[in-house]
């Protein structure tokens, strides 16, 4: 590997980021390394180019649609320096202009489908609902030069390649999962990973809420939950939790980049920041000492004592009255101490209390052991047979086989974060398997979609995670929205690596797996390092 000092690496890929603004004028739409990959892309040939005089504007109910035209304009302006305005007064478009326009006419597009028409004259994305004029702007973003993603001025010129991309995904699930109780992230850090999964077109972010490290949002009626569970977290930082005003903050600013906010209360095990805050819910009565190790399966909830079910319809109310989308998640995972004989009965009232404050419920895979309600849904990630046994419930499953799809599971033995107790996930690993056939008994019609989860025992800051994250997000979102039969790992890999330039205008800190060839210099030592 060549030598590189961090500083000599960065000036380097300023200069290559800047370099290509001196390359040829982008024509063949069909060369544009987006991913997700498009449904279909056709080319014509010519070139438009974004310009002082460019105005955005929108066609359509103005009070939806004029913040996804700001959010175009701020996402351009820092690095093109021009201040392009949202037009909403109905006039029509002119020559170097962009049109968002809402029509209900192409059913094909479904909800979160677009069409994306560029001419040299106007760049025009069409769909049936904004989410989807929202998905064809991140497309947008990936025809521009890598540079549009700085944060500081470039040099232009903003040229995008003509021609017209028809694209919607293969599932309406397409998730990552944050857990912020084995390491607390704030507010900032969420935010932040809420914009790099809507960059690739992901909507759905589970947050693991609670775990035997700590109890990370506020409760009203059980306060103790917060001011004692949330005080620490693995190795004994002082952890922290977000109040319900940051939680509202965070599904608000979710919503705005159309992703759904799945908040997890994992039970009845993984509870010992819950058991440590109130004495009566552990059986005998006693509260344990908070928790900084990462050992699995020794808390349990007390499943016979009515007070159980009191503090978990406080929670739930809470947790159901601060979140617009559809799903509670449960847990369920790793009871290992709570008999089967108590677990069942357990996880059957939970669903009851979920269902009553208008919920539908998620939970990890031994949930099926249960008797599933209607619209609960099976989150597969360890054992198919439990998965399977859903599936023979009705149950929809979602997609998270840890030897597949586990952000924290090391890339290889010399990866400095992660486990590697699912094996090691390397890019191409991570690529290479399609959820409708991973397992023959769980078909296509039977999946929601897929959820890649990045558990935090090894993780403690921004940096860390968005070393685990990049660059294999991007593949889980192309999984979660690409059909299967157009995805191929080496036609994928040459994709991925020129967002190698993307990905550091975007100031991620990405793993450059040396399985990719990058055409950057690589640096000398994982930039997780300082
Ligand atoms: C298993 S995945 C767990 C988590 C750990 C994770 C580490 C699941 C449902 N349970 O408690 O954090 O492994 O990879």
């Amino acid at each position: 590997m060549k030598k590189f000092t961090r500083l000599a690496t960065a000036a380097a890929l300023m200069t290559m980021i800047g370099m290509t603004a001196c390359s040829t004028t982008p024509t063949d739409m069909t060369k544009a390394n987006i991913i997700p990959k498009p449904v279909s892309v056709e080319s014509t040939g010519k070139t438009f180019t974004l310009s002082g005089r460019t105005g955005i504007y929108v066609s359509g109910p103005s009070e939806e649609l004029a913040p996804i035209g700001q959010y175009l304009s701020d996402k351009l302006s820092p690095s093109t320096g021009l201040v392009i305005k949202v037009i909403t007064d109905g006039s029509r478009p002119g020559r170097g202009d962009i049109l968002l326009e809402l029509s209900e006419a192409d059913s094909d597009l479904g909800e979160e489908g677009y069409e994306l028409v560029v001419t040299d004259k106007l760049l025009k994305i069409n769909a049936n609902k904004p989410a989807g004029l929202f998905y064809g702007i991140q497309t947008v973003r990936q025809l521009l030069p890598a540079r549009v993603e700085m944060g500081t001025l470039q040099d232009g010129p903003w040229e995008i390649p003509t021609g017209t991309i028809r694209d919607y995904p293969l599932y309406s699930y397409r998730g990552a999962m944050s857990d912020v109780s084995r390491h607390f992230f704030g507010v900032e850090d969420i935010k932040t990973f809420i914009d790099q999964m809507a960059t690739y077109k992901m909507n759905m972010l589970h947050l693991h809420l609670s775990d035997d490290q700590g109890w990370r949002i506020e409760i009203k009626s059980w306060p103790n939950l917060t001011a004692h569970g949330g005080k620490t977290e693995v190795d004994g930082g002082e952890g922290g939790f977000y109040t319900q005003e940051q939680y509202s903050e965070i599904v608000k600013y979710a919503r705005e980049r159309f992703v759904t906010i799945i908040p997890e209360i994992d039970m009845p095990g993984h509870t010992n920041a819950a058991l440590s805050s109130y004495p009566e819910l552990n059986i005998g009565g006693k509260a344990p000492e908070l928790y900084t190790g990462t050992n699995v399966g020794f808390s349990t909830l007390d499943t016979k004592s009515e007070i159980t079910y009191k503090f978990i319809d406080d929670v739930i109310r809470e947790l159901s009255e601060l979140t617009p989308g559809p799903y509670i998640h449960i847990g369920g995972d790793e009871s290992h101490v709570t008999k089967l004989e108590d677990y069942i009965p357990f996880i059957n009232r939970v669903q009851d209390i979920v269902v009553s404050h208008g919920k539908q419920v998620l939970g990890w895979d031994e949930i099926a052991l249960a008797t599933l309600k209607p619209n609960t849904v099976v989150q597969f990630w360890a054992r198919a047979d439990n998965a399977i046994k859903g599936v023979n419930q009705g149950a929809k499953v979602l997609m998270s086989p840890a030897k597949y799809a586990y952000l924290d599971m090391q890339y290889d033995s010399t990866s400095i974060f992660g486990l590697h107790w699912a094996g090691f996930i390397e890019l191409d690993h991570g690529y290479n398997w399609d959820p409708a056939t991973l397992v023959p008994e769980i078909k296509r019609e039977n999946i929601i979609g897929i959820e890649a989860p990045l558990w935090s025992e090894t993780i403690s800051d921004r940096k860390e995670a968005e070393y685990l994250l990049f660059p294999r997000l991007p593949g889980y979102a192309e999984i979660g929205w690409t059909p299967a039969e157009m995805r191929n790992w080496d036609e994928y890999k040459v994709r991925l690596a020129s967002h190698g330039l993307r990905m550091h205008a975007m100031g991620i800190n990405f793993y450059q797996s040396e399985i990719l060839e990058w055409g950057l210099p690589l640096q000398e030592e994982s930039p997780a390092v300082e």
